[in-house]
């Protein structure tokens, strides 16, 4: 039997309860290796978080093997192979988006010291809590003695939305939808990027040729899904936010199918005239061992130009603001 340690943060709240069963019982990993989870939380939620690890113990996963559970980071990131960092501040009403970035940066900034403190030297690290992009910007430039390509932001759950979206519009299933990307920050500015989108291996755009309803139904659609979960749930997105961080490491431990791509935001070498070291969501591919590639030389037109462009923007101003917390 293998082992793999996987650290999982804000692991009492409704995300990680989405998540942490189906990490526990072999789906992820196989049947094969024996799932070790670092569950941190901060003081007042540890007794919640002993109700989760209850609920753990009582599945009876036999690929279950430990439950760390603290309040201290160092201890949480101690030889991890995965970090899934999805506890994070909530914006609270009055708050200005500096505050809350502000606030976050505080929690990212130990993180990133403690992963690169503690963790395994073959580390992958995920940031769900938000804002991500920047969060993770955050942990990356206080970790960086962990190589920059193993650093990602989520943006799988906008992707998986934006195939199922362009799927129920075709009329075809999810599994023909691929080359779905998802540009920029995970925000209301990101870019779905359904010009290079195939259905049935063909331009989306061939299968959907109405442009007016993918520049301004589409787009916007996704770009805002999560409000629109909230206003329906009365609560934010908890089982596809946990699919879309599982799919994530799911992806990592296996080969991307040729022919497709993921999407991961991911430490910028300048592609597509990012500027280096911005965290941007990109099409990536991976080769199963932990290691994404950014998919190069796709092109966008005018609207998708301006629209990379309005996200990278908000991605500038988001860095701006938490310059002090970036150690050059
Ligand atoms: P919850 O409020 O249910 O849970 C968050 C948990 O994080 C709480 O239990 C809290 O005590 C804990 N926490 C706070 N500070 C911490 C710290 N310093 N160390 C460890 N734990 C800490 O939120 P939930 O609905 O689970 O969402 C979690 C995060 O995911 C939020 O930031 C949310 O905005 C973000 N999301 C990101 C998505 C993405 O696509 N990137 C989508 C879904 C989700 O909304």
């Amino acid at each position: 039997m293998k082992t793999v340690r996987v650290a999982v943060t804000g692991a009492a709240g409704q995300v990680a309860y989405a998540m942490l069963g189906r990490l526990a019982s072999g789906e992820i990993f196989g049947p094969d290796t024996k799932v070790i989870l670092h569950l941190l939380e901060i003081t007042p939620a540890l007794p919640a978080l002993e109700g989760t690890a209850m609920e753990l113990d009582d599945c009876g996963f036999p690929t279950l093997g430990g439950i760390v559970m603290t309040d201290d980071p160092m201890k949480a990131m101690d030889g991890v192979n995965f970090a899934l960092l999805v506890g994070a501040f909530p914006r609270k009403a009055g708050m200005e988006r500096k505050d809350l970035l502000e606030k976050n940066a505080e929690i990212f900034v130990g993180q990133g010291k403690a992963l690169a403190a503690k963790a395994a030297s073959d580390v992958r690290i995920l940031v769900v809590g938000n804002p991500c992009n920047t969060n993770c910007l955050i942990a990356y430039s206080n970790g960086r003695d962990i190589p920059a390509e193993r650093w990602t932001a989520m943006t799988r759950l906008d992707h998986n939305r934006a195939r199922s979206a362009l799927a129920k519009k075709a009329g075809v299933g999810n599994e023909a939808v691929t080359c779905v990307t998802i540009w920029g920050n995970h925000s209301n500015t990101q870019f779905p990027d359904f010009t290079n989108a195939k259905i049935n291996g063909k331009p989306a755009t061939d299968a959907i040729t109405d442009r007016a309803w993918l520049e301004t139904e589409f787009v916007p659609m996704i770009q805002t899904r999560g409000a629109a979960v909230i206003k329906a749930r009365g609560a934010s997105s908890a089982m596809s936010a946990a699919n879309g961080a599982l799919d994530h490491v799911k992806s990592l431990v296996t080969p991307t199918p040729a022919g497709d791509w993921i999407s991961a935001a991911t430490i910028s070498k300048g592609e597509y005239g990012i500027p280096a070291g911005m965290v941007f969501g990109y099409p990536c591919t991976s080769d199963g061992q932990g290691n994404l590639t950014i998919v190069e030389g796709l092109s966008h037109d005018e609207f998708g130009k301006a629209k990379l462009a309005a996200t990278l923007k908000e991605l500038q101003e988001e860095r701006e603001a938490v310059k002090p917390m970036l150690p050059e």
